[in-house]
């Protein structure tokens, strides 16, 4: 069929998240947050790694945008750390860290490059955390708020698209669930408390974005696996529609009709496991000003699933994000569990790589949601070669992009309203629990800490790929 073409003011773009890039963990004021503390701890991350320095692009932030400006980026997606706007989390603000991103705000709108700025990727200040438990208290969401108003207030006036919480479902479930991420508890009646604490920062914030007159657009980023039942047999695919609701629609759902789906409120409430929703939360939650401009679109892999009787695994310590793909056993008793998909290939870290994947989720959203997207993560963690010539032949990274780049062509010809894509990521970066070995980068950051060549930047060949992508606007994609 014929293909509409990509919008003109399609964002294309890039991202990346601040404790995975910045480094200078104790400059310009900064505080520590929970990642900075978390990383500490023996056995956490992979041989210790932390972002201590990360790729130092809080120094060299100028080089990094000037790449961007080579690669044709229309739009750049970053998170401001809250550690270097309030160190303690809240009381005065840090001119040095507000004066940071700043310059670097500025330094994208003179390379024409739209800033596309998270509030909140995952960095929780220390402080919050020691003085009332951070997401399990409800004291988070003035402190929050204080936060993002301050940003909106300096920044608004040349910021134009905030992305709320990044992958709430992912930061909640490995923090609260799997004890992945800080504060690495298993418990999954705190995990629906705290989950329900960030509902309502993001209510809030969005509220209060609408109600003050910002110019621009808000909403979350989410990370949305589309379920696929593992057969045709009918007792799968109602697998398949209880995972969806269970790891899909019970954030989704929240976010733009302000309520949880019944199947999933029904079935915690039999599991001891509902948070208290009071009648001041229902109305915030359920007020159209409280409810997302777009669907930031955080999209790496789909699930496959199978029904699971009341016999299986228990749920407590048990990935049932599926978005990192660990144990693919677990699942949750009655609803569903996960399943081998033997149509798709894995990537190096065992995600399925799915790009009809992306479709189907850009439509989902779209007819539930009635939403435009911007698709706010989608990319390849890969081990990279860095060739005796600088060169880096990432052949793997610019087909796997090729066919996500495609997968958007047809959902936009489908007639889903997709703003953007930004694409993890620009350069390569700490991967939480990963280290640096994995690498989702247009640009390669060469870690060789002993060589006076640590820290330098190598553009891949994705990199020139995705410049002519831009440069076409989607009709070029080298094949
Ligand atoms: C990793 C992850 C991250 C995430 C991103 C989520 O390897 O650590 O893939 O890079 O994708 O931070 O928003």
């Amino acid at each position: 069929k014929e293909l509409t073409a990509f919008p003109k003011s399609f964002l294309w773009g890039s991202a990346s998240a601040a404790y995975q890039i910045e480094g200078a963990y104790r400059e310009g004021g900064k505080g520590l947050s929970v990642w900075d503390k978390f990383v500490r701890i023996p056995g956490k991350t992979y041989e210790g790694t932390n972002g201590d320095v990360a790729v130092d692009h809080y120094h060299r932030y100028q080089e990094d945008v000037d790449l961007m400006a080579e690669a044709g980026l229309k739009a750049y997606r970053f998170s401001i750390a809250w550690t270097r706007i309030f160190p303690n989390g809240k009381g005065e603000p840090n001119e040095a860290g507000l004066k940071f991103y700043d310059d670097l705000i500025n330094d994208l709108i003179a390379h024409k490059i739209e800033p596309v700025v998270t509030i909140y990727h995952w960095d929780l200040p220390q402080a919050l955390q020691d003085e009332y438990g951070g997401w399990e208290s409800r004291e988070i969401i003035p402190d929050f708020l204080n936060y993002a108003k301050t940003l909106f207030d300096r920044y608004g006036d040349r910021v134009r698209y905030w992305v709320t919480l990044n992958e709430q479902n992912i930061f909640m479930q490995h923090g609260y669930l799997m004890a992945s991420h800080p504060p690495a508890v298993k418990d999954p009646k705190r995990m629906y408390a705290a989950n329900h604490i960030g509902n309502l920062v993001n209510a809030t914030v969005i509220k209060y974005f609408h109600e003050h007159g910002y110019q621009g657009q808000i909403g979350p980023s989410f990370a949305y696996s589309p379920a696929y039942p593992a057969d045709a047999a009918p007792i799968n695919q109602l697998a398949a529609d209880n995972a969806e609701q269970f790891n899909s629609y019970y954030w989704m759902d929240m976010y733009v009709f302000g309520h949880y789906p019944d199947l999933i409120r029904k079935w915690q409430t039999e599991q001891g496991l509902a948070p208290e929703i009071t009648e001041a939360d229902d109305a915030l939650l359920k007020d159209p000003l409280s409810h997302p401009d777009f669907m930031g679109l955080n999209y790496y892999q789909t699930n496959t699933v199978a029904a699971n009787p009341l016999d299986g695994v228990g749920m407590a310590a048990e990935n049932t994000s599926g978005k990192k793909g660990t144990s693919k056993e677990s699942g949750v008793p009655g609803l569903f569990k996960m399943a081998k998909n033997d149509y798709l290939q894995k990537t190096d870290w065992d995600w399925n790589i799915d790009p009809i994947g992306l479709r189907i989720a850009l439509r989902r959203i779209n007819s539930r949601y009635q939403l435009p997207v911007l698709i706010t993560e989608n990319g390849l963690g890969a081990f990279d070669t860095l060739e005796a010539d600088h060169e880096i032949h990432d052949d793997y990274r610019i087909h796997f992009l090729r066919e996500h780049v495609k997968a958007i062509h047809e959902a936009i010809s489908d007639g889903v309203d997709v703003i953007g894509y930004t694409t993890w990521s620009f350069t390569d970066l700490l991967s939480w629990l990963n280290g640096y070995r994995k690498r989702y980068g247009f640009v390669y950051v060469n870690r060789d800490e002993e060589s006076e060549k640590d820290l330098a930047r190598y553009p891949k060949d994705s990199f020139y790929w995705y410049k002519q992508v831009i440069a076409s606007n989607g009709e070029d994609l080298g094949e």
